[in-house]
């Protein structure tokens, strides 16, 4: 029996490793980032040759993981759950094409927002998409879902979603590995229509996947994650899903009074949920997300015979993430553990580093918006987000991957002067270049600042895809030589950047200004890695 120390991550990582992997598929983002790292660091990973290289963004992630799947391999995508909304197009179709070889999507969720513009819940993806979706409660339960799911998938022929969040993915504990088996071989759809999605096969499609629904119920039950555990106080009915359930077992450390059902899998079980209303007529949900189970057993009118607690009615709070002391407060007992932070963890706002390229960026940057009364800047997503605070205040807005170049448009089409964008390398390949490609057609008069550290510094340092041809891709976009301007953000060449930056800036026209200078984090990690290697 081999057992290893792995955080919720890596334990879907090695199972899937395990389980004949043939590629991973993402874009970094928290709390889904060690999926793929894991993965990228394993000797085993690079003696089979498993592709892991990290994609341009979560939508390209999903589609290249459907065209392995669709050569009869087992893939994973990974992502956070924004990426979900990014590659949502791809996901949604993967439910009406279905898959060949075993395919397991893994969005990480962030409640309470710790890295993250919002804190969605992808389990509505699911059954949007009509998906089997997972949710482990426990690191061991993520490992054996992934061989499950892959069975589950090959089986159905449909991707399984496996909805993850921060606290399962961060944490640690000893997994018990299975002994692992070989890839799938190169196969092939049974019926090649299938992935051909005109309307007269993608209606046979969509009539094949509601067709499917009842065996995803049936399994629901069938396969054994969720459970149905009796309980001797029938005055509440308890109703977990994924690690609300270790929240409850950790107030009732001697075993639960309470029936409960557990839903780590979904289609929600019916039959364990009608076992449980039929015995009890108060119901408690105590689910991490969005009250996704509360809102479906309550429906649109009271029932007569029973009342449904949790998120919605109050007794658990709205929004953010749950923890065993509320828990413990839904419930009427003396909480074990207090949720209080200890006085010794000083809170202080987040900062750009010492020494970081963007400083300077936003420095030379302000010196010329000073000059205008009602210019605006549009921010993004990444380190650079923080500029929008103290000492900077340099941003007026950050909405999601790419939004910036694509605000900043609509702004200028409003007469908004000046208007200017400011993004990330790794953001901008994400989803920046199409905006600009929009921008140069309508020869829209802004500005797009590229902050280029040479890196996806936020996520922790991975590759980054526009390495060395950011002003390329540019120039073949149709961004005019003469407004495509090359900077170096240092204290030094401070007069000289605001001189430039200022002239264009003032052009009534579309002009590119790329600041680059590598992430003195990341620059530290190369010198140091180099060290090692010249040993
Ligand atoms: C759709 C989506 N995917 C992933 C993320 C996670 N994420 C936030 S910023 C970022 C990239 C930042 O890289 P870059 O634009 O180069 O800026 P840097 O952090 O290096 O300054 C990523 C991957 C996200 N917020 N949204
Ligand atoms: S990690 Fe790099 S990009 Fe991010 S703030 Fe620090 S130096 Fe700047």
């Amino acid at each position: 029996m081999n057992q290893k120390l792995l955080l919720g991550d890596e334990a879907i990582a090695q199972a899937a490793l395990d389980a004949g992997l043939s590629g991973v598929y993402a874009y970094p983002g928290t709390p889904s980032t060690e999926i793929t790292e894991y993965i990228q660091g394993s000797p085993e990973a690079r003696a089979r040759y498993i592709h892991s290289d990290w994609a341009c963004n979560e939508k390209t992630a999903m589609e290249a993981a459907l065209g392995m799947a669709y050569a009869g391999k087992r893939t994973l995508v990974c992502m956070k759950h924004v990426g979900l909304n990014a590659s949502a197009d791809a996901f949604m179709n993967t439910a009406i094409t279905g898959v060949n070889g075993g395919m397991i999507i893994v969005a990480a969720d962030d409640p309470s927002m710790h890295s993250s513009q919002n804190e969605q819940d992808s389990r509505y993806y699911g059954k949007f998409a009509m998906l089997p979706v997972m949710e482990p409660s426990s690191q061991q339960e993520a490992y054996d879902m992934v061989w499950a799911g892959y069975e589950l998938s090959e089986r159905v022929k449909l991707p399984v979603l496996m909805r993850v969040t921060t606290r399962m993915a961060h944490s640690r504990t000893t997994i018990v590995q299975r002994p692992a088996i070989a890839p799938r071989t190169v196969s092939f759809p049974e019926d090649r229509r299938s992935f051909i999605l005109l309307p007269v096969f993608a209606r046979m499609q969509y009539k094949k996947l509601i067709a499917v629904q009842p065996e995803l119920q049936a399994a629901s039950t069938d396969m054994g994650f969720n459970r149905f555990l009796p309980g001797s106080d029938t005055s509440l009915g308890i109703i977990t899903t994924g690690i609300g359930y270790n929240y409850l077992m950790e107030n009732f450390p001697d075993g639960c009074p309470y029936p409960v059902v557990k839903i780590v899998q979904y289609p929600i079980p019916q039959a364990y949920i009608s076992k449980l209303v039929g015995m009890c007529n108060r119901v408690l949900v105590i689910e991490e997300g969005m009250p996704f189970v509360e809102e479906q057993l309550k429906g649109l009118v009271p029932h007569p015979a029973f009342t449904v607690e949790g998120r919605l009615s109050g007794l658990l709070p709205r929004d953010g993430e749950l923890s065993p002391y509320l828990v413990a407060k839904a419930l009427g007992l003396n909480p074990v553990v207090t949720g209080s932070v200890p006085d010794v963890v000083v809170n202080r706002p987040p900062a750009l580093c010492k020494g970081c390229g963007h400083q300077d960026m936003y420095n030379a940057l302000n010196a010329v918006m000073a000059q205008y009364e009602n210019g605006r800047v549009f921010g993004d997503i990444g380190c650079y987000t923080l500029g929008a605070l103290p000492p900077f205040k340099a941003i007026d807005g950050c909405v999601d991957m790419g939004a910036s170049v694509t605000m900043a448009k609509g702004a200028s089409d409003a007469g908004v002067r000046p208007a200017v964008a400011v993004i990330g390398d790794s953001t901008f390949t994400h989803s920046g270049m199409t905006g600009l490609l929009d921008a140069v057609l309508e020869k829209t008069p802004m500005t797009v600042i590229i902050s280029d550290n040479s890196t996806t510094a936020m996520t922790g340092g991975q590759d980054s895809h526009g390495y060395g041809i950011l002003a390329r891709i540019c120039l073949g976009l149709g961004v005019e030589e003469e407004h495509l301007k090359v900077l170096v953000p240092l204290k030094k060449n401070h007069e000289e950047n605001v001189r430039i930056l200022a002239g264009e800036v003032a052009y009534e026209g579309l002009s590119v200004v790329i600041f680059q200078r590598e992430c003195v984090q990341t620059a530290a990690r190369r010198l140091r890695a180099e060290k090692q290697n010249k040993k």
